[in-house]
Parts: C-alpha cells; structure tokens; sequence
C-alpha cells in the first residue's frame, strides 16, 4: 500500500508563480486529525487548509492549525544540532555538525549499552500522532538496542483500561451518526475546544431537538452551550455512574432483552449498586441527589442517548473504574442499538494499524543477561531519580516536553538536572526539556516529512506527504534513527527502512476494514475505513470482551487483582477522602487544556500567547472574597510539592472548592519559572498507571 498522495495537479496562482497542492494530515494529538491541502510555491508552503472533500473535516481547521504556518516557519524553529555549553537547564547551547552529534550520541548509547542497555530510556508521546514518524523507527531502534521501554500513560492509560475492561476495544459509536442521538451527555470532554470538528456532529443532534448535557466540574466553553450542565467534584464521576444505575435498576427503566442477550453479570451488577443510591452519591459529588435522580431518569427514559466521554474524568485517582462505571450505562438501556447512540470514548481501535510491524518488539535481544524492564513515562521524575538496577543513565526525548507537562514538575526537573544523565533532544522548538539537554537536535514539522495517520475521533486515515523541504538542518525522527542504527553497526534492515515503505506497512493489509485504504490514501490522501455507515457496532452485541458481552462482572479484572464489579474508587486528594490534607489545601485544582495551546505545543508563539494572555486561575466568588482576592490578583497557588504563578478570574464558571488553571504553559515562559504541574500529584490511577492531574488539592493566595 502507497502511504500518501502524489501532489495534486500543479496551478497557476493569479501572480503567475506555479503552485502545487500538497495533501497533509494535521499531526497532532487531537481526535480529530485533520486532512489538509498545502499550497507551495517557489518551495515556499504559502497557505494551508483544511480538506474541502474530507467529511469530517470539511474545509475547516481550528484556531491553531489555521495558523500552522506560522509553526512552520516560526523563527524560534531549531535549525541545526547544538551542544550544552551551559549548566544543566540553562538552556545555553553551541552549535555543532550532525556528524558530532551523532558520533557523541553513537559513543556514549554504545558504553552505557556496554554495561546495561536498560540504563538507556526512551521518552516520548504525541508530539506527532504520526504512524511512521511516532512508532516505527523509533520503537525498533530501542527494540534493537535492548534499551528499558517505556509504558506511555500519560494521556489515556486509566480510561482505556476501564473501557476496555467492559466493552472490550476502543471503539464505539459512529461519530458522524451522533446527530441522531436524542439525548447526549457529553462526559468529561470539552469537544468546543478539544474536539471542534466533532462538535459540528453534536450541534447537528441538537438542532434536531436533542438535549446536550454537559458533566465537567466547571461551566466550559462546551458546558456553556448544553442544556444542562452538571458539575460534580473533580474526581467522583464513578459515584455519579453508580448512582445513575441505581435509579435505572429501582425505576426498571432497563432494556431486559438486551441485558439478557449482550451482558454478563447484571444479577451481581444489580446487587452491588443497591446501596449506591443518589442519597449515597450526593456528598461524594456535591451534586443534589435530585439532580442525580433527574438526570438518571431522563437518560433511562430515552435509549436514544449518546455519552461521549474525553479523557477529562480519567485524570483522577479513580479515573479506571469512573470511565468503567460509565460505560455500562448504554448497555443498561439498550442505547447500543440505535445508530450514533450509546457511548464513545475513541475510535482507534477500529483502524487495523500492525503495531508490531511497525516497532518490531522481535528485535529486542534474546533476554538472557537483561530481561526487558518497563518503565512509566507519568512518573518520570521519580524513573530518574530513584530507579536502581540500573538506574537511567541516558534518556533520549522526542515527541514530548516532559518538564511541562509531566505530574510533579519539581521532580521531573530534580531528574533532568542530573549531571551524570546524558541528555538527548529532539524537538522543534527549544522547550524547558531541550533546555536540559546535552545534545539537542532540530525536528522537521509535518510539512517536511512523510507519515500516515489513524486517529481516535473518526473513521478516516489521512496520509502526509512532504510539501517543503526541511527548514535549516532539521531532520525527521525516522532519519535520526536510520543515523543511529547505522553508527552503532546495526545489520537489521528493518532499521533502514524508507518512510514510504513503512507507511505502506502500517494498516494490516488482509484485514477487511483496510479494504481500498491504500487506493484512498494514495488519490485523495485520505480514506474510510470498509465500516458499514452508520456503524453501530453493538447493536446485535459482538462486544470485544472475552465472553462477547458487555461486562459488568469482569473475570479479566478480577485476574488482575481488581474488583470484578463496578465500584466507588475516591479521588486521592478531596475534602472527603483527604479531611487531613484537605485541611491544609482545601481547593481543588482542575487544569484542562486552554484553547489556544495543545498540551504545550503553541504555547510559545506569540499569536497563541496573545489570546491566551496568561497564566490564570479561575476561582469562586465565595472562595475569592474568604482570600480577599480580586478579580485579576496576582496569586500563588501551592501545595507541598510546590507553587506557580497566576492571575485570579474570579468567576461562578467554576463551583466553590473548585479552582481552574487552563494548561499546560511553557514553565520559563510564565512568571516563576513554573507551571500547573509544579503542584500536581506523582500518585498513578487505580488502572494502567496514568497520572492523575485532575485529583490536586492547593491552598491560593494574594501576593
Ligand atoms: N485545543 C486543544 N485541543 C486538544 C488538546 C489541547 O491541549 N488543546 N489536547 C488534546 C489531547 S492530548 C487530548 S487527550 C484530547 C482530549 O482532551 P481532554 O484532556 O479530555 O480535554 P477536554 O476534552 O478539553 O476535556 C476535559 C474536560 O474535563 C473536565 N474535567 C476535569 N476534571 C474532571 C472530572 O473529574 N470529571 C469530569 N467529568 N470532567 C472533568 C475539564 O474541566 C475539561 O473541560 O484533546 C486534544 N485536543
Ligand atoms: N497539568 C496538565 N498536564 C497535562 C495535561 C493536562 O490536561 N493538565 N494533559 C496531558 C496530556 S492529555 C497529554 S497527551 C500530555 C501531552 O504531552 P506531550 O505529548 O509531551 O505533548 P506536547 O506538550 O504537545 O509536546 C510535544 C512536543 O513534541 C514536539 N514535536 C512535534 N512533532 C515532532 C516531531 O516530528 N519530532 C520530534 N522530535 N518532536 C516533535 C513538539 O514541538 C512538542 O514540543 O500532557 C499531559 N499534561
Ligand atoms: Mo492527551
């Protein structure tokens, strides 16, 4: 299979330059992953849009990538590789020849693998959602070097593991059907702002007559055009969910023929709630229990409901068992078999991508002496500081700036500022992590390389072409790789494989969801899935479970030491479950991501910065007048494991108790020189060991 798309026919732009077009995939970790047409002229890209003829993104990008460009050639791109000359963190580089850095990098991975290769860690995640330049070379270069894996968490771990404990696979309701759902609880999620193109779909349910219920702790953008916003405390959606099955069970307002037929367990599941009343569930949630009833029933009263998750309520001590709780919901009422209904967390496990095509686990070396180890990306600061047998000497970054946006910032930095940890960075951008590196290496952007995409939003694969040639001496990951492998006299050819070729491996050709992937790719630069339309993947079960069902009771979870059953897992910092702690630092801090950055890409140019304006804090009128804070104060937010600086939004947007800092903010770029994430926990979920950004009690002060 051919990746990508010949460029389109060449035109003739109105100044008589010779324009060509360019089919792109936007690159980064959103569930909408855009195709997009580039323009370039004289080898310059001159404009870029979103794909007229790709459905799901229809002509249009979000307030970020309409403005790549300016990424693109944004004159703080790195343009050619550079040694510390500084101290640690500093950020003070000199610039070297590829050569150089490469032979530095070749020596030092070929002594430290001399000893222990696991003293060697890979660091990445989704700075590109790429297939080829996110998961291939890259994977099979550690593979082969035995280097320790890494377990990457830091987004979706406890979520995915939830779900998948109940529903078998990530996948779930068609998204471009949700416009005939009637009743839609949009969970978690703030799709106005992190999902703009699926929010189109939801609209289109609503002008149908549908109600648009909003579940997130603060009135956001999305929370702001609902129906109906309910805000439970941060970390306590499992007892909504729980209480919700309670009144369904009580009300009989259940779908006996499909619980009997598609589910496993409800006699337990039916016992097990009894007690979960929305009596038992107020306190936890601060909610009414008859605001828990109302809701409840109205969702019993119409199966043609949609519960469109985000990984929002994941980010809490007990965001496994919440997104679990949740998702047994659907499968009470029957909502599974009307098209667009039921409930949607992501769609990527319907792509057939061949993930061990791609990363080749097969070239890890027979594990005799080293036995593979693995370690948490979520808890990087305590991976550097404290692992022993071997502990990481050499930690390669790529993909990610973990000292913004890893739990615990203090520490991850503590880690990073290790003189005896040779530091390796590949960014596009000199971020607070390449500020710590030894060798720091400029990327290429999305513009001037290959790669081919699946995504968790839709059912389209978008492939990349290269439009530019790369800015300065930037190279690609994968070209980094093939330059590593070939300096440390690696043989596999799997090592050296073109783009192109492992773009065409990357969906498993035979099965039949890829039928005319390849065709697409290759002549429009985007293709379908073979999925019926609408899917409505449960309508007849066919759950992807051991047993084929819905499981409320779990034997998979049980196996792995957890409750078989639906349960209340409490958040690690709130007033109920941490009176002690809460008693010191009684605000709870939320910080989703703010609209103009994604994660903490865009966080540094200056359009971006500009509508953002700064680090902020939104906090309660009430919470605000017992601090004397006034709207636009300056404050200090902290806890024990540190403090950052921002200015106060006093506004009712978020409830008493709870306070909002939209993120993630380049640490050197704000006052302070910290983040958000210099005050949240090093504590890992209940499931899949992700972090739980969202489960952070602070005190908040005037300065
Ligand atoms: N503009 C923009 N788009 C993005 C991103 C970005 O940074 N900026 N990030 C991308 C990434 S990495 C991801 S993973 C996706 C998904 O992104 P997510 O991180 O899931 O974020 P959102 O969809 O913005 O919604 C999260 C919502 O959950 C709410 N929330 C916080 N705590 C709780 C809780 O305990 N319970 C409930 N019910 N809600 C809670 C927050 O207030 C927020 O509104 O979006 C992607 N898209
Ligand atoms: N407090 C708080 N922290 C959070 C979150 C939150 O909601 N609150 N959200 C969390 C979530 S959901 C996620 S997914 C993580 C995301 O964390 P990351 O995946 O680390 O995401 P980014 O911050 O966007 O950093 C990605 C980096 O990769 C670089 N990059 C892009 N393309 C390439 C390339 O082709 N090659 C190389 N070498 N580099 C490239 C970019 O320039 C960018 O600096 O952050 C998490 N952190
Ligand atoms: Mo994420």
């Amino acid at each position: 299979m051919r990746d990508a798309a010949p460029p389109l026919p060449a035109s003739t732009s109105p100044e008589g330059h010779s324009e060509t077009h360019v089919r792109a995939a936007c690159p980064h970790d959103c569930p909408d992953t855009c195709a997009m047409e580039v323009t370039v002229a004289g080898g310059r890209a001159v404009r870029l849009r979103g794909a007229a003829d790709m459905p799901f993104t229809n002509g249009a990008l979000c307030t970020k990538v309409a403005h790549y460009l300016e990424r693109v050639y944004s004159d703080q791109r790195l343009t050619h590789p550079m040694k510390r000359v500084g101290r640690k963190g500093e950020g003070r580089f000199e610039r070297i020849s590829w050569d150089e850095a490469l032979d530095t990098i070749a020596a030092r991975y070929r002594e430290i693998a001399a000893d222990d290769p696991r003293a060697i860690l890979p660091y990445s995640y989704a700075g590109t959602m790429g297939l080829v330049q996110g998961e291939s070379l890259d994977r099979r270069f550690f593979h082969r070097l035995g280097a320790s894996l890494l377990d990457r968490t830091i987004c979706a771990a406890a979520g995915a593991h939830g779900w998948k404990a109940t529903v078998g696979a990530m996948i779930g309701a068609d998204p471009e059907a949700v416009g005939q759902a009637q009743l839609i609880l949009i969970w978690g999620g703030n799709p106005v702002v992190s999902n703009v193109h699926g929010w189109r779909y939801l609209q289109e349910a609503k002008r149908r007559g549908a109600k648009l219920v909003c579940i997130d702790p603060r009135r956001s953008e999305t929370a702001a055009r609902c129906d109906q916003h309910i805000a439970p405390l941060p970390g306590t959606d499992g007892a909504l969910a729980l209480a919700m099955m309670q009144v369904l069970i009580e009300h009989d307002l259940l779908d006996h023929d499909y619980i009997a037929r598609h589910t496993l367990g409800f006699e337990a599941l039916a016992e097990r709630v009894r007690a979960f009343t929305p009596a038992w569930a107020a306190p936890l949630t601060g909610l009414d229990a008859a605001q828990i009833r109302a809701l409840a029933l109205d969702y019993g009263r119409t199966p043609r409901s949609l519960i469109r998750l985000n990984y929002g309520l994941n980010r809490c001590a007990g965001g496994g068992m919440a997104v679990r709780n949740v998702a047994c919901l659907p499968a009470l009422t029957g909502a599974w078999r009307h098209a667009g209904c039921g409930a949607l967390l992501s769609t990527s496990g319907n792509f057939p991508v061949d993930g061990r095509a791609l990363a080749r686990p097969d070239l890890y070396p027979d594990a005799g002496r080293f036995p593979p180890r693995t370690l948490n990306m979520s808890v990087i600061g305590e991976v550097l500081l404290e692992t022993r047998d071997p502990p990481v000497r050499a930690i390669h970054v790529y993909n990610s700036n973990p000292v913004a946006v890893a739990p615990d910032g203090n520490r991850v930095r503590g880690g990073f500022a290790r003189e005896d940890l040779f530091c390796v960075v590949h960014e596009l951008f000199q971020t607070d992590t390449a500020d710590y590196a030894d060798i720091l290496l400029p990327a290429t952007s999305q513009l001037e390389h290959r790669d081919v995409h699946s995504t968790y939003g839709h059912f389209y694969a978008v492939a990349n072409a290269p439009a530019i040639t790369p800015l300065g001496e930037a190279r690609s990951n994968t070209e980094v790789f093939r330059a590593l492998a070939r300096r440390l006299g690696f043989a596999h050819q799997a090592l050296y494989e073109s783009d192109e070729a492992i773009a065409a491996s990357a969906f498993r050709a035979g099965d039949a969801r890829a039928a005319g992937l390849a065709e697409g790719l290759q002549t429009k630069g985007w293709a379908r899935l073979a999925l019926p339309q609408p899917f409505v993947p449960f309508a007849e079960g066919g759950f992807r479970t051991a047993s084929g069902k819905c499981e409320f009771h779990s034997d998979a979870l049980a196996r792995e030491g957890y409750d078989p059953l639906p349960a209340w897992h409490p958040p690690a910092e709130s007033v109920l479950s941490n009176p002690a702690l809460a008693a010191r630092y009684p605000l709870a801090l939320i910080t989703p991501p703010a609209r103009n950055f994604l994660n903490s890409s865009f966080a540094n140019l200056p359009r971006f910065l500009a509508a953002e304006v700064g680090p902020t804090l939104q906090i309660h009128p009430d919470d605000a007048a017992a601090r004397d804070i006034a709207d636009g104060a300056r404050l200090r937010i902290h806890n024990d494991r540190g403090d950052f600086l921002a200015r106060a939004v006093v506004t009712r947007d978020v409830r008493p108790g709870v306070v909002c800092a939209p993120s993630v903010w380049w640490p050197k770029l704000c006052e302070g020189g910290r983040n958000a994430n210099a005050v949240t926990s090093p504590a890992t979920t209940d499931m899949g060991g992700g972090p739980i950004f969202y489960d952070c009690l602070v005190e908040v002060s005037a300065r």
